[in-house]
Formats: structure tokens, sequence, C-alpha cells
């Protein structure tokens, strides 16, 4: 039964990855009737989408997963520091099956509209084929990089051999042996995917048109024992979580980079560069992000490291970033990255000094040269953060669109909902705390959980947050990104996305500020009996 007879849900969820599971185990924790709508065959969201060769975790795997069902904990166990996607996408079967999840997914199916019904105030979807379905409340759980982005050159479907974008990996495809292979980009992806396939390929071509800091993720497999010991650790582990500054097991050193002597920093520059995962970046010194001194001190030093894995000093100084400093954007890590250009038969291709004019029906035109590939791979990145909002047609009250509502900037309310759609929450949404996703999925998914829970218990059939609290979130967000060397640089983390119209221009996507600041204002909300919202129950506005 639903709370409302007429309703065919209390709650629809769009999205089957780690936000959608844990939103549909809470709902039914609830004793609501929930149903999980995704557009792919199986569960796991990203990491169901994500099976190019290499793709893995860049942060240690036993950080990143669910902490709250202890026997989920103690059930599973992680064989590699930094799993790998099979085992990834495993474990997100093995959560499913656990909890008899799949009982209450609708898998092939895309969500096209979402349609506010002020007069019995519920939401209305549709999908591709045309159905619909009815609810009270909303959860969008759709990931922030689900959308792929082919690049805009000329030519693009003309190719006549297979290619795909990396998060369209096709699965006879496997490692491309022996093949001539052509990748367009160098971010995290194209990275994971360079050092693998440089294994079997024929030949590799790697058009890069801006070079990342990247740094060694030196991965090792977890034995038996080993994982007893972590296991052990587990609540350590989250809280050291929660306690840093965006949730990952790794803080920043409380000294900063001229607080030391230059001997002292040297030593902690190589002590970090010599750990595992994200150290390099968020073991750094405290002022890494905001100190452009600070910042090209630790370049420089990367830069050296770049150089000395590198035979040929003219391709190393192509894949030392010129334009934006170490961290400055999400840092891939790697593992023989750099030692893939040693190779006889990889090559780069700077595609600032030999423009790209088109791709043709056997390969890559660029300014000077005609490459001829068997396969090319489109490792270009997503529509990030807004991308997955911008696939669905959103409709509030007054028949308002999402897409307009955005159109000049992102404004939500705690990065959770949005004014004029009314009973509808965000896990992951822009202007939200993301920083070690699991950690931050577990927050937001427990808080809409608590607040959908206190509208059951309290007749609110209705919940909208106000235009002045909007207008409060949106300026603290902005505050949040001032000083950070990041908001300076190009990045789907700032908004941009050049082969997508409307993110020619850098803005603030997420939220900036410390995790536990995020969480400490989002618990006050709760705290203050929600009345930062208007709540209404049947008939009537209340202030609580
Ligand atoms: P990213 O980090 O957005 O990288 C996309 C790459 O594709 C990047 O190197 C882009 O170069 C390049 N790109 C995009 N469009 C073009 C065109 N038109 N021409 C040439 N090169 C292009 O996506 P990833 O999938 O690697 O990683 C996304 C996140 O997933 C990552 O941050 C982790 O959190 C996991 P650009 O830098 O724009 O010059």
């Amino acid at each position: 039964a639903t709370l409302d007879a007429s309703l065919d849900y209390d709650v629809l969820i769009i999205g089957a990855g780690q936000s959608g599971m844990y939103s549909l185990y809470r709902m039914r924790e609830l004793g609501l009737k929930a149903r999980v709508f995704e557009a792919g065959s199986g569960e796991g969201g990203t990491w169901f989408w994500n099976k190019y060769p290499g793709a893995r975790f860049d942060s240690e795997s036993y950080s990143y997963i669910f902490s709250f069902s202890q026997e989920l904990l103690d059930e599973w166990d992680w064989t590699e520091h930094f799993a790998g996607q099979p085992e990834t996408l495993r474990y997100c079967q093995f959560f499913a099956k656990k909890f008899d999840l799949k009982r209450d997914m609708q898998f092939n199916t895309a969500i096209t509209t979402a349609q506010w019904r002020e007069d019995s105030t519920s939401w209305i979807l549709t999908d591709g084929t045309g159905k619909s379905y009815t609810s009270r409340f909303l959860i969008t759980a759709m990931g922030i990089l689900n959308k792929p982005t082919l690049p805009n050159i000329p030519g693009v479907r003309d190719f006549k051999g297979p290619s795909f974008h990396t998060s369209r990996w096709p699965d006879d495809a496997s490692t491309l042996n022996g093949q001539r292979v052509g990748i367009i980009g160098t971010g995290a992806t194209a990275i994971q995917t360079i050092q693998e396939i440089k294994k079997t390929v024929g030949s590799l071509h790697v058009f890069q048109r801006t070079p990342n800091w990247t740094a060694p993720l030196r991965n090792s497999t977890i034995s038996p024992e080993d994982m007893n010991e972590i296991r052990k650790q587990y609540p350590t582990i989250f809280q050291t979580c929660l306690d840093s500054y965006a949730c990952f097991i790794h803080s920043s050193d409380t000294r900063k980079t001229f607080d030391v002597t230059p001997e002292e920093r040297e030593k902690h520059y190589e002590d970090i560069y010599s750990q595992a995962g994200f150290s390099k970046w968020l073991r750094n010194f405290a002022d890494l992000g905001t100190d452009r001194k600070a910042n090209e001190l630790f370049s420089a030093f990367i830069a050296n490291k770049i150089r000395q894995r590198v035979n040929d000093p003219a391709v190393a100084e192509k894949l030392i970033p010129k334009n934006h400093g170490f961290g400055t954007r999400r840092v891939p890590l790697e593992g023989g990255y750099y030692e893939a250009f040693n190779q006889p038969n990889v090559t780069l291709v700077d595609i600032n000094e030999n423009p790209i004019t088109r791709i043709t029906e056997t390969g890559i035109k660029t300014k000077d040269q005609d490459y001829e590939f068997d396969v090319l791979i489109y490792a270009t990145g997503f529509d990030a953060v807004t991308g997955s909002f911008a696939a669905v047609d959103f409709r509030g009250i007054g028949d308002k669109s999402l897409k307009s509502e955005w159109s000049s900037g992102i404004r939500t309310y705690l990065g959770l909902t949005v004014q004029g759609f009314p009973n509808m929450f965000m896990i992951m949404g822009p202007h939200q705390m993301f920083g070690n996703i699991p950690r931050s999925i577990e927050y937001a998914v427990g808080w809409v959980a608590g607040f959908i829970e206190f509208c059951v218990k309290n007749s609110i059939v209705e919940v909208q947050c106000t235009e002045e609290r909007v207008q409060e979130w949106t300026e603290h967000v902005h505050g949040c990104a001032k000083g950070l060397l990041s908001n300076e640089v190009d990045s789907w983390m700032t908004g941009v996305n050049k082969n997508v119209e409307g993110k020619q221009n850098r803005t603030v996507a997420r939220y900036n500020g410390p995790a536990p600041g995020y969480r400490k204002r989002v618990n006050e909300v709760k705290a203050r009996g929600y009345r930062d919202f208007k709540l209404t129950r049947v008939g009537n506005t209340i202030r609580l």
C-alpha cells in the first residue's frame, strides 16, 4: 500500500548506482513503497558503465564503500588496495543481492520526463516508451559523471571502424590486441586506459589537448590476513574520512609550504610521493590549493619526476602541464602511464601544435598529418554534474523547467533541493558536497530519508525550499570557492566542457567547503525541524 492510494508509489528513484541503491534501502526501511528506474541493464551506475580496461578506484577500496551495514562490511573482502572495476561492480551486485534490492528496480528504463502535479502534490514520471509512474516523493540518483560527451570535431561519426566513448566500451573490443589505436583525451579515464592497453595494442597514438598532473597510484594486493586487519580498522577508517576536508582517508599537513626549511619540504614531498593513493594531493602542505607559489613548488617537483621517467625530453615537456598547477584539477593516478611513451609503438600527438581538423573514415586528420587507425577511442569526459539533469525534462510548479531554472547559473538549497521543485531530493546534485563519493552518498541519503520520515510522521504532503534560503546557499557555495586555485582552471569541476553548449565558461558546480562544515549546516536544518522549508499538510501550509 502507498501513503496515498491514488499514487503508484511513495517514492520514485532515478538511477541504480550506489545513490539509488542506498536510497531504495532507506526508503524500504521506512516502510515506503519505492521503485528505482535505471537506463542500463544492471545495477552499479558508474561501475556498471565504465568497463574500459584499467578502470579502477583511485581511492583505497575500504574507504570507498558503504559503512552503514556491519554485515556488509563483514561479508565483503577486497583483494586490492585500489580495486578494479570488475571487483567494484561485483561489490555493487553483492550489495543489491544481499538486500534483495532488484525486485524494486526496473532496468532498461530511461526516464525522460518528470512533472510536478500541484493538485495532487505528486510527481509523474514517464519513460522512453511513454509509460508513466506516480509518487509523492522523487529522488534523483543519477550520478555526476554519467552523460558521456564526444568531441566537437567535424566528422566524429564518419570513422568506419569501431569507435566509442570509454564509458561505452564494447565487450568485443577487449584489450585491442595488435590493433592500430587512436585515443583522444588525457584525463583520468584516458590515463587508466592507456597504461592498460599499451600492453597489447599494435600501435597507439594519444591525442592530447591539455596534459594533466598525475602521480603514482602504487596499488597492491590485499591478502586475507591483511583484510582481517583492515576490517578491524573500519570504524577508524570511516571516522578519519568523516573528519577530513573532503571525506578521504588522507588529510592535509597542518604546516604551510614556507613554514618549513627547504630540506624538510623536500623530505615531505618525497614522503607523500612514495605513498599510495591521493597522498601527494591530500597529504600535501595546507596551502597547496590556495598559495600560487606553494603550488608552483610542488608542481616543479612533480615535473622533475615526469622528466625522470620519460626518455625523450621533448615528449616529457609536452606531458608536463604548463597552464595549471598540481591538484587544481582532480588528480588522475597512474601506474606506468609515463612509461607508455617510452614504447616505440606509442606516440604523443600534441593537438595544440598540430590541431585535429577532422575525423575521417579511416582515422584522424591533423593540420600536418593523416593518421590511419583500426579503432578510435574517445576518452573525452562527461557533461558532468548537471548533464544528467539536462537529459530529463524536469517540470516544477507552474510548469517551470529545471533547465530554464539553471540556465543563468546553478541554484539549489543545500545541493539537495531546488526552489519550485517540491518533494524532489537530489543525491549528488550540484552544489552538494561530493569528495569521497560513497561517504557523501551515505550522508545525503541519510539526510533525505530523515526528512521524508519526518514528512510521513507529520502528514506533510509537500515540502519546498524558499527563494531566500536558495539565495543564501548559492552565495555561501560561491563564497566557499573563493581563493581556491582550482576555481581558476577549466575542468568538469568548474562546470566547463567545451563540447557542450552552455558549458564554455567556468562556474561553481560543486560545494568546495569542508565536508564537516557542510554536514554541520545541513544537520542544523534538520535540528531546526526543517523550518527553513515551506511545509504543507493536506490543504494547509504550516510552520512547525
Ligand atoms: P575528463 O577529466 O573531463 O577528461 C576528458 C579529456 O578529453 C581531457 O583530456 C580533455 O581535454 C579531452 N577532450 C575533451 N574534448 C576534447 C576535444 N574536443 N578535443 C580534444 N580533447 C578533448 O574526463 P575523464 O573521463 O578522464 O575523467 C572524469 C572523471 O572520472 C575524473 O575526474 C575522475 O573523477 C573519474 P581538455 O582537458 O578539456 O583540454
